[in-house]
């Protein structure tokens, strides 16, 4: 197996503190988007979004960091990331799809990409002050829905950590990089703290 990587975004540390969470051995390759490597050709073929991260094993190609997530999980079903219960099943989707078209489209990563990724990328012009405002109101309605969610619960879905923590936990680092109100919110932070002890994340956080 092997894993197409930047790791300084939450989208390859998900996928990075899962693999050492569940302790998977597996090749990694450092993609340098700031150098243009998701833009040559046999990139491209793998991933025609020219974007990171991807997995590739034995000739299947996946790309969408949540897929690689559940794709890790199911690897280690032993281990519970993945529920096998169906309303549980829907519960951590839920959460994935929130992760990916809120927290990250519509407000982490909004923020993200007009405050660092845009320079990253050489992209041309200057950040967008109304998407930063826009990206801001989105992240304090997101983080509200996500702290209620919290109260009286130690992981978001059941009694163990789902990868709906690993994909949404990613991004509470990068947060306050961000000026992002991340302290905002306590049982975001009660949360964080429980998915930081995990075997894998800090070191994970180290190896950045
Ligand atoms: N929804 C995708 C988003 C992936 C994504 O946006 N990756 C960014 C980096 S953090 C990227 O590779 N950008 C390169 C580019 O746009 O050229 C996922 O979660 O995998």
């Amino acid at each position: 197996m092997k894993l197409y990587l930047t790791p300084p975004s939450p989208r390859a540390f998900k996928v990075i503190a899962l693999k050492n969470h569940l302790g998977i051995e597996c090749e990694t390759q450092f993609v340098d988007l700031g150098n243009g490597d998701q833009l040559t050709p046999e990139y491209v073929a793998m991933n025609p979004n020219k974007k990171m991260p991807i997995l590739e094993d034995d000739g299947f190609v996946l790309w969408e960091s949540n897929a690689i997530l559940f794709y890790l999980a199911s690897k280690k079903p032993e281990r519970g990331l993945w529920p096998t219960d169906l309303r549980r099943q829907a519960d951590v989707l839920r959460w994935l799809a929130w992760e990916s078209a809120h927290w990250d489209a519509e407000s982490l990563g909004m923020v993200g990409y007009e405050k660092v990724s845009r320079v990253v990328l050489h992209r041309p012009g200057s950040a967008d002050p109304a998407l930063i405002t826009r990206g801001e109101e989105n992240f304090a309605r997101f983080a509200e829905a996500l702290d209620t969610s919290l109260k009286g619960r130690r992981w978001l879905v059941g009694e163990t950590p789902t990868i709906a923590e690993f994909a949404i936990g990613a991004w509470i680092p990068v947060a306050s990089r961000l000026e992002l109100q991340i302290a905002k919110y306590p049982e975001i932070g009660r949360w964080y703290e429980g998915l930081a002890a995990l075997c894998g994340w800090r070191e994970s956080m180290v190896a950045r």
